[in-house]
């Protein structure tokens, strides 16, 4: 791999077998036009929320240690879905599921690696226990693309908070880990793009990870994302680290409020009448 001056990257070295055990099924494009039409109501809306830089990031499955920026409040961050590559999917569904959850539609990758001086993180398969964090989406860029599934009452009202964990390589590969960004895009069922969300600045990694998170709102079961991963301009290649799927309680129905105010200011109106 082509690289300026740092040793040589285990990016390209020994890595533990991929054995993610994703169900790689294609798109049904029944799933497709159902997000099409869906799309013609309402599409859906991208925007960068933030990121996190501390060991709540190390310990995303951990409930007692605090998150303000889980969305859904459990302090667990990927309690939707989250990608653990190399180790689990978890609430992974095949394409058009009417399980609420998300369907691995494809990668850019050289490959998906877990080196054992990769960060140490919570493992989400055995809660309480700790293993090293793994990447996927590796290229110049890299890419992984996913389905949102279930139904159109799962997402009604709600924003889905995506989390994209960076900065998880060793030591030796930290210096050439500088000049990255993120971007998310809808590529079916609506057009929304957050554009390249620079990390750390552009700083090289420091072995603590990051999350960064993105919001969507007028998600229809179907709609079709992707995470790209940027390289940078020494040649390291773009890569994402662990992926987290979580979603906030309903907004109450317009109509809802409306009758329970107008409830409300009847009784009040009610009680000032002598
Ligand atoms: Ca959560
Ligand atoms: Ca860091």
């Amino acid at each position: 791999m082509p690289h300026a001056s740092a040793p040589p990257l285990s990016l390209a070295g020994p890595a533990l077998p991929p054995s993610l055990p994703f169900v790689k099924l294609p798109l049904l494009p029944t799933a497709a036009a159902l997000s099409l039409a869906a799309a013609a109501s309402h599409a859906a809306s991208i925007g960068f929320v933030g990121s996190v830089e501390n060991s709540s990031v190390n310990e995303w499955r951990t409930a007692t240690t605090p998150k303000p920026l889980d969305i859904d409040g459990d302090n667990i961050f990927g309690s939707f879905g989250a990608v653990h590559w190399t180790v689990a999917g978890l609430n992974e569904f095949p394409a058009a599921s009417a399980s609420p959850g998300w369907h691995y539609a494809g990668e850019t990758t050289f490959g998906q690696y877990r080196n054992p001086d990769y960060a140490i993180i919570d493992n989400p398969v055995t809660p309480g226990t700790d293993i090293t964090a793994g990447i996927g989406a590796v290229q110049f860029p890299g890419t992984f693309t996913f389905e949102m599934t279930g139904t159109p009452e799962t997402y009604a009202g709600r924003t889905l908070r995506i989390g994209i964990m960076a900065d998880i390589l060793g030591p030796g590969e930290w210096a050439a880990d500088s000049g990255k960004s993120y971007s998310l895009s809808q590529i079916s069922g609506g057009t929304s793009d957050s554009g390249p969300i620079t990390l750390r600045a552009g700083a090289p990694g420091n072995g603590q990870p990051e999350l960064y998170f993105f919001d969507i709102t007028g998600v229809n079961p179907g709609d079709v994302f992707r995470i790209t991963a940027f390289p940078n301009l020494v040649g390291f290649p773009g890569y994402i680290g662990p992926v987290t799927w979580d979603l906030s309680s309903p907004i109450p129905e317009p109509s809802t409020s409306f009758l329970a105010a107008a409830a409300a200011s009847s009784i009040l109106l009610r009680r000032r009448r002598p």
